[in-house]
């Protein structure tokens, strides 16, 4: 029986040119500067995104740790969506590790966050406050759906900070995806941040690897704060290598993984029992929700799973599904067969 893995596009397998790549790579120590395919990596990277700089890390969330550390200082405050990945999946190490203080806005359904609830969630000069240090973004953001977030909004938060001295890390761990939903190019969205992080290891299909990308002084600073976290890494080659074709071959294709959305989206919006908000689905992310009550949440996804379809559980009876490189467009129709024997 065929599996059709759609819990995340984090399962997303090295291709052969990245299998490739790792067998041929040029090796360093990274801890001295001295692996050339990180380095090619780490410029190439930063250029794309319009940064002086970038640094390899292990993961997604280690790049926001060590962004948010570099930020601020123990008792310091971030501002950032009550749906940001940062607060919600990544186990307060900015308050375990650093200290730093989460004030929530709401996410509105767009992912944004309204302008005015950012600007009155800025601390005024105050003994008894903490110090407003940065606002956070996501983009494109998960727990809303995968919606990606304009460049228009990104430089009107931008606008916003620089009336406060605030600083900006934008989580962009699915940055080009944004970039592909929206049709603009990448550094429209990132030309308002100081800093961000985004993945090789998502939809664009490397088996490791995060990439955080600010000025040179500020990356200066990260490689510390790495090193502290324990993330320095030696011959960082063979993630580099994949993570090169990466952003050389990977690109191109995350279309299909959104035009796949959008068809597992409108199949699933024909199936009575299953409910979808097409017009949210942008991205290669979609959310929906069971509404068929002589189903459990458990018998819905049991039954999915024995026919070899897995996806994840968002809260009651709400689930999300990924599409990416493993899947195809006959993964996608197939799904939706099961589905309706499913519910139907
Ligand atoms: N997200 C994972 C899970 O943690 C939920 C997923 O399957 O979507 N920022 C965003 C917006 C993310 O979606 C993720 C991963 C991360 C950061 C963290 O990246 P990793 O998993 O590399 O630490």
């Amino acid at each position: 029986m065929k599996t059709i893995d759609l819990r995340s596009d984090t399962v997303t397998l090295p291709t052969p040119a990245m299998r490739d790549a790792i067998y041929n790579a040029d090796f360093g120590d990274d801890v001295y500067g001295e692996d050339p395919s990180t380095n090619r990596l780490e410029k190439m990277a930063a250029e794309m995104v319009g940064k002086e700089d970038a640094m390899l890390v292990p993961s997604g969330t280690m790049g926001n740790l060590i962004s948010l550390l570099v930020h601020c200082r123990r008792g310091d405050e971030i501002i950032l969506g009550d749906q940001a990945h940062i607060f919600y999946y990544e186990v307060g190490g900015m308050s375990a590790l650093g200290g730093i203080v989460p004030h929530t806005v709401t996410n509105q359904r767009d992912a944004t966050m309204r302008l005015e609830d950012i600007e009155a969630a800025i601390r005024g000069d105050n003994i008894h406050y903490p110090r407003t240090r940065l606002i956070c973004l996501e983009n494109t953001h998960n727990r809303c759906g995968g919606m990606p977030i304009t460049a228009e909004y990104t430089d009107s938060v931008r606008k916003l900070a620089d009336r406060y001295g605030i600083g900006i890390h934008l989580d962009g761990a699915r940055i080009f995806n944004a970039a592909v939903a929206l049709g603009v190019p990448v550094t429209d969205l990132t030309r308002g941040v100081d800093s961000l992080s985004f993945c090789l290891s998502k939809g664009l299909s490397a088996p490791v690897g995060s990439i955080i990308c600010s000025s040179s002084e500020f990356i200066a600073e990260a490689r510390r704060v790495r090193k502290i976290l324990g993330g320095g890494m030696r011959q960082t080659g063979i993630i580099a290598a994949a993570g090169i074709v990466a952003l050389e071959e990977m690109m191109k294709r995350l279309a299909d993984d959104h035009e796949n959305a959008r068809r597992l989206a409108a199949g699933i919006a024909g199936i009575s029992g299953l409910r979808v908000e097409l017009e949210d689905v942008r991205s290669n992310i979609l959310v929906f929700s069971l509404e068929n009550n002589d189903l459990t949440e458990d018998d819905f996804m049991g039954r999915l799973e024995e026919r070899g379809v897995r996806f994840l559980s968002r809260g009651p009876r709400q689930f999300r599904m990924v599409t990416h490189q493993g899947i195809a467009a006959q993964d996608i129709d197939l799904t939706l067969e099961i589905l309706k024997d499913v519910v139907g």
